[in-house]
């Protein structure tokens, strides 16, 4: 249970440090499982990936696919750690029966293996190239899903800027995002993380990733929202196609099966619409 002034925190910032992101005695199989499903993505065995060029990849999509064979994720998915600081986040109920979150996104991010990479700042699901009013508008009305990214190794590749996920950005912001993205920003700030630690966030702050080939990265990185506010991504409906079947469902370890419910109502319902139009 998350005190009220982490809450608090959370809201005004748009980011959370959780000690205790990853239970104990995860993290030593979660890095195993982590470090094979990196070595079948180098190899081509798993396609998908983030590719950093020159067949280099900086992360690894899809952890839960019974393709992947790798039950430790769900089981770390599954955890209190995980569904309870959400649930508490958004200010819903995380117990199973009621639950209105939804399974969504669970990926990890990896260091590069021959060049080090980067990537610019931006915010995930609002776009800073329309009016300040427009974006502040559209930040606002994003306020029902959280991202996080929980070390397995330690971890100081993402950096933010706190508290801009409240306003629309700043004119030199601005300028920054669309011609110097990979530029220094005022007030940012590099979120490190220890092995076990997790950075629970607002994915619409700004922020960006700088991913040294020569430190070991290995974080999972995933998002969960309620129904009601993933109603307008569609984008998130068509990369998790995979989870429409309902056989997957059967793989989730108990606690995660009416998250899966809940999903497969929104998917149906996108498809449905999807085939009326
Ligand atoms: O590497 C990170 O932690 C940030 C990744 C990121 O910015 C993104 O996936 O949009």
């Amino acid at each position: 249970m998350l005190t009220s002034d982490q809450i608090e925190q959370y809201e005004l910032y748009g980011f959370l440090i959780i000690d205790d992101a990853v239970a104990l005695n995860l993290v030593e199989p979660l890095r195993q499982a982590s470090n094979r499903l990196v070595t079948k993505t180098r190899e081509g065995t798993w396609p998908h990936k983030r590719d950093a060029g020159d067949g280099d990849i900086w992360g690894v999509g899809h952890l839960l696919h019974p393709d992947v064979c790798e039950t430790v994720f769900a089981e770390y998915i599954a955890s209190s750690m995980v569904i309870d600081v959400v649930a508490d986040l958004l200010s819903v109920s995380g117990a199973p029966e009621d639950t209105p979150l939804q399974l969504e996104l669970v990926n990890m991010l990896v260091n590069p293996a021959t060049t080090d990479h980067q990537i610019g700042w931006h915010r995930d699901l609002v776009s800073v190239e329309q009016s300040s009013q427009d974006e502040l508008t559209a930040l606002l009305g994003a306020r029902h899903g959280i991202q996080w990214n929980a070390a397995l190794y330690e971890d100081a590749c993402l950096q933010i800027v706190p508290g801009s996920h409240r306003r629309a950005s700043t004119q030199t912001e601005r300028a920054t995002v669309q011609h110097r993205p990979m530029e220094a920003l005022q007030d940012q700030l590099v979120v490190r993380l220890d092995p076990g630690q997790g950075v629970y966030y607002n994915a619409n702050l700004l922020h960006r990733g700088v991913y040294p080939r020569a430190t070991v990265r290995r974080t999972l990185h995933a998002c969960m929202g309620t129904m009601e506010g993933s109603e307008s991504r569609e984008d998130l409906y068509r990369w998790l196609s995979w989870m429409t079947d309902a056989s997957f469902g059967e793989t989730l370890p108990e606690r995660l099966r009416p998250l899966h419910v809940n999903f497969m109502q929104m998917a149906r319902k996108k498809i449905a619409a999807e085939d009326s139009d």
